[in-house]
């Protein structure tokens, strides 16, 4: 009989793949969370909703490393199946509707999206698969009119939209789930964060679009509305790393995400028309009809937990981001090779 060392050793079962449920897959962190999922070595699923146009832009270039499923917030028993046939080990909640405008004109379906939303998935959770873990995409727009600066994990919330506070309620039930079922369920607050495949009705992309399509002679004007609000801007890729390390820790918990720094929407301006070399002033058109009923003036991270416990740090500045953002519009409104998740985008009226 052979030793096991003659037959080469014991044999090291190899680690199991990791499953992970991503809802919101075509939106920005769905696309960038996807890419550094599968080169971690997971298997990724994503949630898609029914649409009778295209929304697959975003992830065009992971389609055939991907799976794909229907699945919508709003329907319990999707959910419930989803878990039931997939068994994630791992579940991103990063779906929602996410434009703070939109959510003065569609608070009821705001809140069904961005605060039932979250139960209904954690219900899937609870009664499916309770030893999965759990992300939600919480957001620094809790802080609202923020009562101190910078905002930490002990920030008292005051939302300052349907959005705000569907987003508190998503943050609580999660906390709720966790304290009475024992579920492995987080929130991560995280701060604004864009990137070129940011969608173009956030002032960030809108300023980087607008800003190529001017320098191109497509445009002579941009159009803005508070430019003395101030926010903590970060690069999406960052961010996803973030999602990720939380569901690695051995406790689950609650994390602020953010840079530390801000800047406010006129800075943004300078920069931007700064990369091609123009006055930003000759260009920005201040338009009262976009601002906002109650706008949020001043966001600013306090991440030293995120650093300390996750070890997570941001890796690209404001300015490299907002460069980057504009020479790939540049680069897209050419016609030209433009980063993967990219397409050319159509601008919607009244944005
Ligand atoms: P996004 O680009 O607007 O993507 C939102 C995603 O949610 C899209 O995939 C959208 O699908 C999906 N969705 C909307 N309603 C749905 C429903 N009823 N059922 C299933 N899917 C639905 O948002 P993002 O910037 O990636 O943000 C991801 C999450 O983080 C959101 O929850 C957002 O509120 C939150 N957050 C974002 C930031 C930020 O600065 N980006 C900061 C803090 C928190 P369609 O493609 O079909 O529309
Ligand atoms: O880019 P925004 O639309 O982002 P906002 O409202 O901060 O929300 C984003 O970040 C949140 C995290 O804090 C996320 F939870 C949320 O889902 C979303 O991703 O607006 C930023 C600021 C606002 O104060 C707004 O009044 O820019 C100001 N602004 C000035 N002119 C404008 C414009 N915003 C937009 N969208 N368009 C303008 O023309």
């Amino acid at each position: 009989m052979r030793t096991e060392r003659e037959a080469g050793g014991p044999r090291r079962a190899m680690p199991k793949q990791k499953t992970a449920l991503i809802t919101g897959i075509t939106g920005q962190d769905g696309s960038y969370l996807a890419e550094f999922l599968l080169e971690q070595g997971y298997r990724v699923v994503g949630m898609q909703r029914r649409s009778s146009t295209e929304t697959l832009w975003r992830i065009a270039h992971l389609l055939d490393k991907i799976e794909l499923v229907q699945g919508d917030l709003l329907d319990q028993l999707s959910l419930i199946e989803i878990v039931q046939a997939y068994q994630p080990d791992e579940i991103y909640n990063l779906a929602a509707q996410s434009f703070v405008p939109t959510s003065w004109q569609q608070p009821v379906l705001t809140g069904e999206f961005t605060a039932l939303g979250v139960t209904r998935l954690l219900e899937a959770v609870r009664l499916v698969k309770p030893d999965a873990k759990f992300y939600q995409a919480s957001s620094s727009e809790m802080f609202g009119k923020a009562v101190e600066v910078p905002q930490n994990e002990r920030t008292p919330f005051y939302p300052r939209s349907p959005y705000g506070v569907s987003k508190v309620y998503g943050h609580y039930i999660t906390i709720n789930y966790r304290e009475s079922y024992g579920l492995f369920a987080v929130s991560g607050i995280l701060f604004n964060h864009e990137s070129p495949r940011r969608g173009l009705e956030f002032v960030t992309r809108k300023v980087t679009h607008g800003v190529a399509k001017i320098k191109l002679g497509l445009a002579r004007e941009l159009r803005l509305g508070n430019l003395d609000a101030r926010r903590d801007w970060g690069y999406a890729p960052d961010y996803v790393q973030a999602m990720w390390l939380m569901l690695q820790q051995d406790q689950p918990d609650d994390f602020v995400v953010g840079t530390g720094k801000t800047h406010s929407v006129r800075q943004l301006c300078e920069i931007a028309f700064g990369c091609v070399g123009l006055n930003w002033e000759d260009y920005v058109v201040v338009d009262p009809a976009l601002f906002r009923p109650a706008d949020v003036d001043l966001l600013v991270a306090d991440a030293t937990k995120a650093r300390t416990v996750l070890g997570w740090r941001p890796t690209v500045s404001f300015e490299e981001m907002i460069e980057l953002m504009v020479d790939a519009d540049l680069r897209l409104l050419k016609g030209e090779d433009v980063p993967p998740g990219m397409v050319a985008p159509v601008l919607r009226r009244g944005i």
